[in-house]
């Protein structure tokens, strides 16, 4: 940009003292859709966004002066609560030393070390910048591991934007994917078999049929992406016992779910072992990090030791590192997990007691700290279940929870995160807004 079309830009104040919707209009000029990701654009529930100047434990501040209970949590990092205080004080000392190395340095090591004693499965990870850059090498390990490139996911599970993994279902229960995004070959969809969520039969049919075919099955062990679906107790075990039977790697895409259902994830809650992870989110502490692994046998195929490529610039950056670590630590040593669930468990029966007085059909999925809000009178056991819930009504509950000051993700698709700063206050007001809004549908 020549240095005249910079000098006919506004000060910068303007852009900390102008409002949502003055702002809004603006990124709409500069950015695709106005986000720099799609679902926060509301256009699942309706309205404009609202931006944030700054946020501190369970609240976020709106460029317009309003203080909202958050329960998005920048979509599961901030299981602590927005700006703790050690994560900041790590983030501030290691900026004094640096801001990006591009050689080893020792917070690496120990956060690698920090993983692998988290996540016993693996034992041996690498460190990248987000949760699709972690998946979309495990799925090239995989393939570069095995020979095969054949992959199966299920429909509803969401792994970053990869293109192997944004494939939707074929026309028939078995027929290979197509492509869920433009800008994806035919070719490279029909490697990818997209199943329904905890469905046995179709599961075993499809091993059946591709077993030998297979490097690697993908899956959300607890589907966070369409809402939250929990998976039924046979479900993982036959898919683990399938995947050791025909010699495919298992993945976990665990996201979402590490270090937020508990250090190790769903892996450790359900005790079902996979064969690789893929991690992110709250091992960054709010900051850009991803990770997977597995054991050294298949981790040691990565470049430089073997023949499957995978790099990063910032991939162990110091600055993301040391959040990441101080949020980690934070969760060992004072492990908030019976508090989350607590209070989850709070939200979902107040929830469910005033829809039942009101004869509201409605679905509460809840574990731990993450909810979801299905509007629909049977439970939700996969995408197809999920989708026939009544999303106007979602819409409603958003909208009416956001003007009495609670922000919930805007989609019915998507899943709601309590972080230990939402005890006390905040949570027992969510519960009466909850019953309140409810009672008003
Ligand atoms: P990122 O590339 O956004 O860091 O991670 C992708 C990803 C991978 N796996 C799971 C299970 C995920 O939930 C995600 C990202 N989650 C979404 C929320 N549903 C991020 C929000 C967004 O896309 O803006």
């Amino acid at each position: 940009m020549p240095l005249s079309r910079f000098s006919r830009l506004p000060d910068s104040r303007f852009y900390h003292e102008a409002s949502s919707t003055e702002l809004f209009a603006r990124a709409g000029k500069a950015i695709p859709g106005g986000v720099n990701s799609p679902v926060r654009a509301f256009r699942s529930v309706g309205g404009s966004p609202f931006f944030v100047r700054r946020a501190e434990g369970a609240y976020l501040h709106t460029v317009d002066g309003r203080t909202l209970i958050d329960y998005v949590c920048t979509w599961g990092p901030a299981i602590h609560g927005h700006r703790p205080d050690s994560v900041v004080a790590a983030v501030k000392a290691a900026a004094e030393k640096g801001l990006s190395f591009g050689t080893p340095h020792p917070g690496e090591v120990e956060m690698a070390e920090r993983l692998l004693a988290a996540v016993p499965s693996m034992s041996k990870v690498r460190l990248c910048n987000s949760g699709t850059e972690a998946t979309m090498s495990t799925i090239r390990l995989a393939r570069g591991v095995s020979g095969r490139n054949r992959i199966i996911k299920f429909a509803g599970c969401y792994h970053g934007h990869v293109d192997s993994l944004l494939i939707k279902a074929g026309s028939g229960a078995l027929t290979l994917g197509s492509p869920d995004s433009a800008g994806i070959p035919p070719g490279l969809a029909r490697e990818t078999l997209v199943l329904p969520f905890n469905n046995l039969s179709l599961l075993e049919e499809a091993f059946g049929r591709f077993g030998d075919e297979l490097a690697a099955v993908i899956l959300e062990p607890i589907p966070a992406n369409a809402g939250l679906i929990l998976p039924d107790p046979d479900f993982l075990p036959a898919l683990r016992r399938l995947c050791s039977d025909h010699r495919v790697i298992l993945i976990f895409d665990e996201v979402m779910t590490g270090f937020r259902l508990a250090p190790g994830g769903a892996q450790e809650l359900l005790g079902v072992r996979p064969d690789m992870s893929a991690l992110g989110k709250i091992i960054g502490g709010g900051l850009p990090v991803g990770a997977f692994g597995g054991e050294a046998s298949t981790m040691d195929h990565l470049a430089p030791l073997g023949n499957v490529y995978q790099a990063g610039t910032l991939s162990g950056n110091p600055l993301a590192v040391a959040a990441g670590l101080a949020s980690i630590k934070l969760l060992a040593d004072d492990p908030p997990y019976d508090r989350l669930d607590a209070m989850g468990r709070l939200l979902a029966s107040t929830l469910l007691d005033a829809a039942r007085r009101k004869g509201l059909p409605l679905q509460v999925p809840q574990i731990g700290s993450m909810f979801c809000l299905f509007f629909t009178d049977r439970p939700v056991r996969n995408l197809e279940d999920a989708t026939a819930s009544t999303t106007e009504l979602y819409k409603k509950f958003f909208h009416a929870c956001l003007g009495h000051g609670i922000y919930l993700p805007p989609s019915p698709f998507e899943t709601c995160f309590i972080s230990s700063a939402h005890e006390g206050e905040p949570i027992e007001q969510t519960a009466e807004i909850f019953a309140s809004v409810i009672r008003a549908l």
